[in-house]
């Protein structure tokens, strides 16, 4: 049985449309057939900065839309990163095997350290990715689902495994990206040509925002000036965010979506979307509810899913430690 490992920042507010259909709804899937860990990544969080309170609030929140998106614990094993201590302290060897030129070309640091000062860009941002390779690596897992945008962070991730195998023996699984094509990369509802993204929210729809608040900006979402509806994301992004969007969320290929609008314009489709979004997230939201207001459940999962992640964590951690040379504790 395939093994999946996958992580989230515990964002504030909520998880977005793009976290959602590029990652989220592949999590839920892959329980059915694969052995799945799934994480909430607080440590990845602190890489800006936070406020405590909010952050222990976020994290929880994360959780409870995790279980309401359909991350079911009793299938998969679910929970927070810094329960496990094993992801800090994995992590600080596959920082010690990595150049400063190799970290130095990952595009995120790069994108997010130019929006910055500076001295405000922190170390933690620029190691950021071997943390996350830590994350995947402890569970020797064979696929790991992630927007596009992890892609490079993966293909980093799948070197330093490469490079501690040759170099110390087979210790870690090469791990392969699992990115499906149709929802690789959401975009901004008001800027097309960019990712729908929490550090530069224009259109971004929120998963625990008021429905209507949603609906308001499907309608308003940018489209072009023509009258078809087609799919052509390079002349039509806009357009053809919104038909990726109401495929992943309908389940209808986009082709019959395109035929079923031949002949109507965009306020049809924008405005059925915007139904169809509204179905979606009423009933997550409701769920969100639920999870938040049993407090004692929800630290019974947490407590359970970081007891069953160090099973698999602590044996790997000890043996990359052993390979390494560190001399093993009498
Ligand atoms: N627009 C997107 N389309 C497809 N997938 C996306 N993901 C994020 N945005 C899109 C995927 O969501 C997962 C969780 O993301 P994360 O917690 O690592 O947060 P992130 O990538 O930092 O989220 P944002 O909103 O994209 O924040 P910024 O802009 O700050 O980086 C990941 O699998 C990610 O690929």
């Amino acid at each position: 049985i395939r093994r999946v490992l996958s992580g989230i920042q515990p964002t504030a507010g909520s998880f977005h449309l793009g976290n959602y259909l590029g990652a989220l709804r592949q999590w839920v899937r892959m329980q059915d057939d694969r052995e799945a860990f799934y994480c909430v990544v607080d440590l990845h969080a602190i890489t800006v900065e936070q406020d405590p309170k909010q952050l222990r609030e976020n994290t929880r929140v994360s959780v409870a839309q995790l279980l309401a998106l359909g991350i079911d614990p009793e299938r998969s094993t679910l929970f927070v990163q810094s329960h496990v201590p094993e992801h800090a302290q994995l992590a600080w060897v596959l920082q010690c095997m990595t150049g400063m030129g190799e970290a130095g070309r990952m595009t995120q640091f790069k994108d997010k350290a130019a929006r910055q000062a500076a001295d405000h860009v922190s170390v933690g941002l620029y190691t950021y990715p071997m943390l996350m390779a830590a994350d995947v690596l402890l569970y020797q897992a064979d696929e790991v689902p992630v927007g596009e945008d992890q892609r490079q962070h993966l293909e980093l991730t799948r070197d330093l495994a490469q490079r501690f195998n040759s170099r110390y023996g087979k210790t870690f699984r090469v791990p392969e990206a699992y990115i499906p094509k149709e929802t690789a990369k959401i975009y901004d509802l008001q800027d097309p040509t960019s990712k729908m993204s929490k550090s530069v929210p224009s259109g971004v729809i929120e998963l625990l925002e008021d429905p209507k608040r949603s609906a308001k900006k499907i309608r308003s979402a940018v489209t072009d000036t023509g009258r078809e509806i087609v799919y052509d994301p390079e002349h039509k992004a806009g357009v053809s965010n919104l038909l990726s969007i109401y495929s992943a969320l309908s389940g209808k290929p986009v082709e019959t979506l395109v035929a079923e609008y031949d002949g109507k314009g965009y306020g049809d489709l924008k405005g059925d979307l915007a139904q169809v979004l509204v179905d979606f997230v009423t009933p997550v939201q409701e769920r969100v509810r639920g999870y938040l207001d049993d407090k004692a459940e929800l630290d019974k999962i947490l407590r359970r899913g970081a007891e069953r992640a160090r099973e698999v964590a602590a044996p790997t951690l000890a043996k990359a430690y052993a390979k390494v040379g560190f001399m093993p504790p009498a």
